[in-house]
């Protein structure tokens, strides 16, 4: 035991220093080129895997990685308040007005003229400027200088609304983003960003697309329709309701720069409500109430951002290494901005909203009760989008940019003390170990829930009598076109079908078109062994059709649902069918661990009315 604790230790020390000498590389300002030339990376953007700037050379897949599991100062768990995230309010009016055509002369970096502005004209108007802001994430901790949605983060909650029928323009809003980034960056993060609203059915020129750039001092108008997809063409009127979607987010999707900029901070909460699911427990699917979102004895629908991060173990100070392209763990784990906080509940059903904002982590989330017991809650949608029926589980699973909505039932439970845990083995940022779920009380305790809270009423359903929300769109149409995507990894760089992103200003990045109203089947693969892949496309949810030629799980793990985040595991291939509705213009298709898509997993791609044959784009 002696030898091994002694070898701990010579690891952890070399661990260290490599750490501070690639801190000290990073702070010295060195570009990638630079450090080309003085021969420490290599063509293909790694660090060489040498002694003192990389301790774990090797990892268990034999790739040479240069992920140095961090060692963060400690701090004290379950001390502090989880944080309520603030709804943001709608402003009277914007100046400069909201324009159709981009308005270049006042400063706005859109290029794109809106496609669906006078069909839904926007009813409410936001604003959020992305700037630095001092935040504490744990008492022990220094401040922390941040990049935030008017300087927090999670940025504020956007909290919508569907339209009706009648009056589909209803929901229809405008997000005016504005860059008041600074230009020194201490380190990480760069002061050009692109913001998408993941999930959004979003006309796609307001999507974030990631090379719309807004610079320091230019702003971007986002119009979010919040329309059912199907409303230009299978569905005219309201568009298609099984399509409604629930739990969203708004992220920073700058091309290349990604994983730094949301790390830094630049992600934040979105909520749609409409007649059914409506955020009051006495109507519709009557699903426990959100109320104003912040007071305890009315709010009971619960945003929960979780994100893992590393901090320097001699300055306290957030980490991030520019070196890593292979994901990052952090040890240090964050719900809604701060590290291990404690929840204070009623003895009555809550609605949480999980989202894992990465950069690489996988959960396997579990609700762990007193004596290591497991508490069972049900799940009832899949990123954000509600199942057909609630199912009753005992964790969920999702990896980086993944969103699980559950409804967990504390009415017998006055008193009592749980701890949301992951019990997902995972080493380092290629994905989880194999399917190794530990122990009940072996994993990370994440959040503390105290069952504390005064006894309150509970006008929520049982989830159990639930017995259909909307029902599932088909997916029995048959697809135009069949495509394959391979997503693998060659000479430290990753790729999809063979090939790097492609650089924004040239054309022939923008690898294929899909045709507007039209079915697509998708076929991803994933067939060496090691590294998972969390896929990710925009505009619109797909259903799973075949993982590795079996239907997706509809009990224990969740696959079967729509879905916008396809948890591609190592020696997978799954078929996805996708609708394509509605709006045209640019997107991307990439993988969510945020360290792969900047090194550069991810494919471009256009919507119009023609679309092409590529079967392997
Ligand atoms: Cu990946």
């Amino acid at each position: 035991m002696a030898s091994i604790s002694r070898r701990n230790r010579r690891r952890q020390k070399e661990r260290e220093i490599a750490a501070r000498n690639r801190r000290e590389l990073i702070a010295a300002g060195f570009t990638r080129r630079d450090l080309v030339k003085m021969g420490l990376l290599t063509a293909a953007g790694m660090l060489i895997p040498k002694k003192g700037l990389s301790a774990w050379p090797r990892s268990r897949s034999g790739f040479v990685l240069d992920d140095d599991r961090p060692i963060s100062p400690t701090t004290t768990p379950f001390v502090e308040d989880m944080p309520r995230l603030p709804v943001l309010k709608p402003v009277s009016a914007l100046n400069p007005k909201p324009t159709i055509a981009p308005n270049t002369a006042a400063g706005e970096a859109r290029t794109v003229s809106h496609q669906a502005y006078k069909q839904f004209p926007p009813l409410r108007f936001y604003e959020l400027s992305q700037r630095d802001a001092l935040v504490r994430m744990a008492n022990e901790l220094p401040p922390q200088r941040i990049w935030g949605f008017n300087g927090i983060t999670p940025g504020p909650l956007i909290v919508e609304r569907y339209g009706v029928l009648g009056s589909p323009q209803k929901g229809s809003i405008l997000v005016r983003q504005r860059n008041n980034l600074p230009a020194e960056n201490g380190g990480f993060g760069l002061p050009s960003v692109t913001t998408h609203l993941h999930n959004g059915h979003t006309p796609l020129e307001s999507d974030g697309f990631p090379c719309s750039f807004m610079e320091r001092g230019q702003f971007y108008d986002h119009h979010y329709p919040n329309v059912y997809a199907g409303i230009n063409s299978t569905h005219p009127g309201i568009g298609d309701v099984k399509e409604a979607l629930a739990t969203l987010w708004y992220h920073d999707h700058r091309i290349d720069h990604t994983a730094q900029n949301t790390y830094k901070g630049l992600v934040g909460p979105y909520i749609l409500f409409n007649e059914f699911d409506t955020g009051d427990e006495n109507t519709g699917f009557r699903l426990p109430s959100f109320g104003d979102g912040q007071n305890p004895l009315t709010s009971f629908d619960v945003y929960m951002v979780f994100s893992d991060k590393v901090f320097d173990s001699k300055t306290g100070l957030l980490a991030f290494d520019l070196f890593n392209n292979a994901g990052i763990l952090g040890d240090k784990f964050l719900v809604n901005g701060k590290i291990q906080p404690v929840l204070h509940v009623s003895p009555r059903r809550y609605r949480f909203r999980w989202l894992n904002t990465g950069p690489s982590r996988f959960y396997q989330m579990f609700v762990l009760g007193p004596d290591n017991s497991t508490k069972p809650f049900w799940q009832i949608s899949t990123d954000g989008n509600l199942m057909e029926k609630p199912v009753e589980v005992t964790a969920s699973r999702f990896s980086p940019a993944e969103r699980v909505d559950v409804i967990v039932d504390f009415t017998r439970d006055a008193g009592k003390t749980f701890y949301l845990e992951n019990r997902l083995q995972q080493e380092d940022g290629s994905g989880p170990l194999g399917n190794i779920v530990l122990e009940a009380g072996q994993g990370q305790k994440i959040l503390k829930i105290a069952v504390d809270g005064p006894a309150v009423a509970d006008n929520s359903i049982d989830p159990a009598l639930i017995k259909q929300f909307y029902g599932l769109p088909n997916t029995t149409d048959a697809p135009r076109i069949v495509r394959t995507f391979k997503f693998e990894r060659s000479n430290a760089m990753w790729l999809v079908n063979g090939r790097l992103t492609g650089a924004c200003d040239d054309p022939a990045a923008i690898r294929f078109a899909i045709k507007r109203n039209s079915i697509e089947k998708w076929v991803f693969q994933n067939i060496k062994p090691g590294w998972h892949h969390p896929v990710h496309m925009h505009l619109e949810s797909f259903q799973t059709l075949t993982i590795n030629r079996k239907p997706p799980r509809n009990s224990g793990i969740i696959e079967h649902g729509r879905k916008d985040v396809l948890r591609l595991e190592d020696n997978v291939s799954a078929a996805v069918h996708f609708r394509f509705r509605d709006f045209t213009g640019k997107f991307p298709l990439h993988c969510h661990n945020i360290l792969h898509e900047d090194h550069s997993m991810m494919v471009l791609g256009e919507i119009d009315d023609t679309g092409d044959e590529k079967t392997n784009p």
